[in-house]
């Protein structure tokens, strides 16, 4: 890579962009290049991903909210009385809606990176759950941050829907649900919803719809870039890709250069030949035995499993 100074471009600087920035600096220096799967989740990335999962071929979020709702008497009989409900990622707050209708939560402490996406569904959950404390908490979830005072001495269960899990390495899966572990605290459990294992027909088409929402997601990291670093990104330049690798047991997105060329991102330079991509998101799948294992390496026992009748995706049940 040549590393040719340049103006440097007037942004705002604070340390969300500072991390931004060296994560980008850094996984485009690397070879192959990569951008971690955190950062689709601006305002219009997370609307994007809500887009997704509308889709026909998505079918991960229905699944899980179909096991959510048949399955939400047995799912709120794991939920110790008065519980405080934290949900990692928490985005739309569609499926925490029917984990609270049914369990006994008093507070829900939704912890999501997007801090505007998140404050105005919080909102308008406070508004439609009278009696319900929510206590959004706007942080990097990948990172330590803490839990609200207030609910000091309530039983917490942690819910991690949606099968975001997959989204880490399997290191650092590992480390989240540990540390997930040790914030929740003695006797805690956990709701996790994990996508399975399956034809890799179904997979690729879940990732590649036919309207391009897919594709329009993956792109919008280069927009986010080129807004937020100042970048110069020609977004069609790229094309977007999804590929079932059998051997990780993971779906890897990818954006991938149509002709050779050059972008300038903060005063420096990255060079992409034609066809060279930069891998912007893996999607692991588990089978329940490998689940198993994940999680007790991690120090959590899975009490209970539920799952949809094709088998696509299961919700796990989780003591620390
Ligand atoms: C959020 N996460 C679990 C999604 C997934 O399926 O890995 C993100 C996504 N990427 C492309 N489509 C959806």
């Amino acid at each position: 890579t040549a590393h040719v100074r340049l103006p440097r471009v007037p942004v705002p600087d604070d340390p969300g962009r500072r991390a931004f920035l060296t994560d980008v600096i850094e996984g485009l220096s690397a070879d192959p290049k990569r951008i971690p799967p955190k950062y689709f989740y601006d305002e219009r990335g997370s609307q994007l991903f809500e887009a997704i999962t509308r889709t026909a071929e998505y079918y991960p979020t229905r699944t899980e909210t179909g096991i959510l709702t048949e399955r939400a008497g047995e799912i709120a009989s794991f939920v110790p009385k008065d519980s405080a409900l934290v949900e990692f990622g928490a985005g739309s707050l569609t499926k925490a809606r029917i984990l609270l209708a049914a369990a006994p939560i008093k507070t829900f402490v939704p912890v999501d990176i997007s801090g505007t996406f998140l404050e105005g569904e919080a909102t308008r959950l406070s508004r439609d759950v009278p009696g319900l404390r929510v206590l959004p908490v706007a942080a990097d979830f990948t990172a330590p941050f803490a839990l609200p005072a207030e609910i000091a001495g309530q039983p917490r269960v942690g819910f991690f829907p949606g099968s975001t899990l997959g989204n880490f390495e399997p290191h650092e899966a590992t480390a989240f649900l540990r540390h997930a572990g040790e914030l929740l605290g003695a006797k805690a459990r956990m709701i996790i919803g994990v996508d399975l294992v399956k034809d890799p027909d179904v997979l690729t088409r879940a990732y590649n719809d036919a309207a391009g929402v897919t594709a329009e997601f993956n792109l919008n990291l280069l927009r986010r870039i080129n807004r937020e670093l100042g970048a110069n990104f020609d977004l069609g330049a790229f094309w977007h890709r999804a590929v079932y690798n059998r051997e990780q047991l993971r779906i890897e997105m990818h954006l991938g250069s149509k002709t050779r060329q050059r972008v300038r991102i903060d005063g420096r330079c990255f060079d992409f030949r034609r066809g060279e991509t930069i891998h912007t998101e893996s999607s692991y799948k588990y089978t329940p035995e490998l689940f198993r294992t994940l999680a007790n390496g991690a120090g959590w026992r899975v009490a209970e499993s539920w799952t949809d009748r094709d088998k696509w995706f299961a919700v796990h049940a989780l003591v620390w």
